[in-house]
């Protein structure tokens, strides 16, 4: 008998996209999220979390790549980083790539993520057993407003805005983050796709303005993403991502996705989209 995955994002919006399950190698039900893992035919091996994909073998590095180095390139000299959600340790990984980084703080509500990923995905995992990296299992939110002014990146990796990601799609945590960030810090967060959740991206946008002076959405393209696409905030206090020109000689060697030219051409939106993104 065949098995087949189903995306269950986009289910209640009358879209199925699927793939075919070679092998099903684990199902973990922790306090917050199920987890699943399994062996696809075209993507490799995949992870989803409460039947939402996450990560693939294949396509993450697009993802990863460009949540992180879209504001470490931007950033003159990124010494200290926050990671809230990433669990699977992509987005650790490619922050890692940068020398001038210090510490990378994961701030992981779910420790089953982590575990699960350690076990099953140790390529991508294995980073967040650097000595640069701080576990934190707690909430993001409360963890930004601990540490004030402490941030020269903060990256937010979070799923979708259901269940426990629901409240880092929301104006107070912004404004944690906009504290925990220093002076010149820069913060890219996980924003959605601008075909599908128009809605999500505008609601962003509706407070965005009034917290950081700086403040631009960017995005990247991967296959296992509804839509194809995911975008990200970048916000800021003093960096204008519009004028960002990333020096080539700190890009970190063999990307596959990120380049100075991606850099650039991420922040360009079609028409139809630029009305979500509001700009004085
Ligand atoms: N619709 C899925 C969005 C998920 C984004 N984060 C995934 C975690 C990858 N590190």
């Amino acid at each position: 008998m065949e098995i087949w995955y189903t995306e269950g994002l986009e289910i209640s919006k009358g879209r199925k996209v699927s793939y075919r399950v070679t092998k099903t190698l684990d199902s973990i039900q922790t306090p917050f999220q199920k987890i699943d893992v399994f062996e696809t035919e075209s993507f490799g091996r995949m992870f989803t979390l409460d039947d939402v994909t996450m990560v693939t073998e294949r396509d993450e590095h697009s993802y990863h790549e460009m949540i992180a180095h879209i504001p470490m390139m931007s950033h003159p000299n990124p010494e200290n980083v926050l990671v809230i959600g990433g669990g699977d340790g992509g987005t650790v990984r490619e922050v890692l790539k940068h020398p001038s980084v210090k510490e990378v703080v994961l701030c992981e509500i779910d420790k089953g993520v982590v575990d699960a990923c350690y076990k099953y995905f140790p390529e991508i995992a294995e980073a967040m057993k650097d000595k640069k990296v701080i576990h934190h299992y707690d909430d993001g939110a409360k963890f930004a407003r601990e540490n004030k002014g402490r941030f020269d990146v903060i990256l937010v990796d979070s799923s979708d805005p259901v269940g426990p990601a629901e409240v880092l799609f929301k104006e107070p945590f912004y404004r944690d983050m906009a504290g925990a960030l220093r002076e010149t810090g820069v913060i890219a967060t996980q924003a959605e796709s601008y075909w599908y959740h128009g809605d999500v991206i505008k609601s962003l946008f509706e407070f965005i303005p009034k917290i950081f002076p700086q403040y631009g959405y960017y995005y990247t393209t991967i296959p296992t993403y509804p839509s194809g696409i995911i975008g990200f905030t970048f916000l800021s206090n003093k960096i204008n991502p519009y004028e960002v020109v990333p020096d080539p000689s700190r890009v970190p060697k063999n990307l596959k996705y990120y380049s100075p030219e991606i850099h650039k051409a991420a922040f360009v939106l079609p028409e139809f989209a630029k009305q979500y993104i509001k700009r004085s």
